[in-house]
């Protein structure tokens, strides 16, 4: 948990992890303040621009058709168009000649990020070229703990991590499969190594001074009993920000009455004891640019 000014907005200065103070540094402050999902308010002023460069995953969610983007972050039904590094590279330079206010790049799908060695030779471009501006990254977390020291070198400012559960006999029914050094594994076992590297990935990321957002995805009669819990545990863990998405029933959830509206706000006004909750995410494409829910990526096809 953190130490907060009264205003919504204001700038933290210290993250509590565990009942420890840890100071914020401007760098942290700025990826937060000039980043328009980590701020409501800087998303009417700053915009992000990501990188479809990520094609594969490693895992199975169950709420996931995998032709599509990943839906830990993105918009279901939506198929974004894979680039190389180069080409991403080649795509941001055009865009910052016409836009001047994207302040973050970030990769986030269309598959797992870490799972595609083309998100770091993304990273690597990025900061040669463009060293100022976040970067940001979305991803499952399974590879976390193994490429945070790579990440920290690439000058990653912003991860989400998406945590479905804290319980492997919950999580086991959330993923079908975790496929981790070589072997693909199923039931608890895959849940119990999902939630360990998630759990080891969030410590070392805060550890880092990366700013850490959590995406839960909502899912009624599976999770929705414990999504306060996992509240509690990245609250502690000095997690700055949870955002609770709504299931969007397909694959072998297609049978789930998905939240409605008024349950989800319900759940985040409970979990805002614990953690920041963002309310204003726009579910992106994983190739979108520009100010949330006003994107330009149409521009530059
Ligand atoms: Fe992209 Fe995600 Fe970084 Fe933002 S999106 S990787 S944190 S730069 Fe933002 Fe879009 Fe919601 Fe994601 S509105 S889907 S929370
Ligand atoms: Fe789909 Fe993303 Fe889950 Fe992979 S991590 S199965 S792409 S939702």
């Amino acid at each position: 948990m953190r130490e907060e000014k009264k205003k919504e907005e204001a700038p933290l200065l210290v993250t509590k992890v565990e009942g420890k103070g840890i100071p914020w540094d401007p760098t942290q402050l700025r990826r937060v303040q000039e980043h328009p999902c980590f701020s409501k308010k800087a998303a009417h002023l700053f915009g992000r621009m990501h990188l479809a460069v990520a094609p594969k995953c490693n895992i199975q969610c169950n709420y996931c058709l995998r032709k599509y983007d990943c839906v830990n972050e993105s918009r279901p039904g939506v198929t974004s168009k894979v680039l190389t590094p180069q080409e991403a590279l080649e795509r941001i330079k055009e865009v910052f000649e016409q836009v001047h206010y994207i302040k973050v790049v970030a990769v986030a799908g269309p598959g797992e990020p870490l799972y595609n060695e083309e998100t770091f030779e993304t990273f690597r471009l990025v900061k040669e070229e463009f060293p100022h501006i976040i970067r940001c990254m979305s991803t499952n977390g399974l590879l976390l703990p193994d490429r945070i020291e790579e990440l920290e070198e690439l000058g990653l400012g912003n991860v989400t991590i998406t945590l479905n559960a804290i319980d492997p006999n919950i999580g086991k029914n959330i993923y079908s499969f975790v496929n981790y050094q070589g072997k693909r594994y199923r039931g608890r076992e895959a849940a119990e190594i999902l939630l360990r590297n998630q759990l080891k990935g969030i410590e070392e990321a805060v550890k880092r001074k990366i700013v850490v957002k959590v995406n839960t995805v909502l899912i009624p009669t599976v999770n929705d009993k414990h999504i306060i819990d996992i509240a509690k545990k990245i609250g502690e863990m000095g997690v700055y920000l949870q955002n609770i998405i709504p299931l969007i029933p397909q694959y072998k959830f297609a049978h789930i009455t998905p939240p409605t509206p008024h349950e989800k706000k319900e759940m985040q006004e409970k979990c805002s004891k614990y953690v920041k909750e963002m309310t204003h995410c726009r579910q992106c494409r994983a190739d979108a640019i520009g100010r949330l829910g006003r994107d330009i990526q149409h521009c530059y096809l």
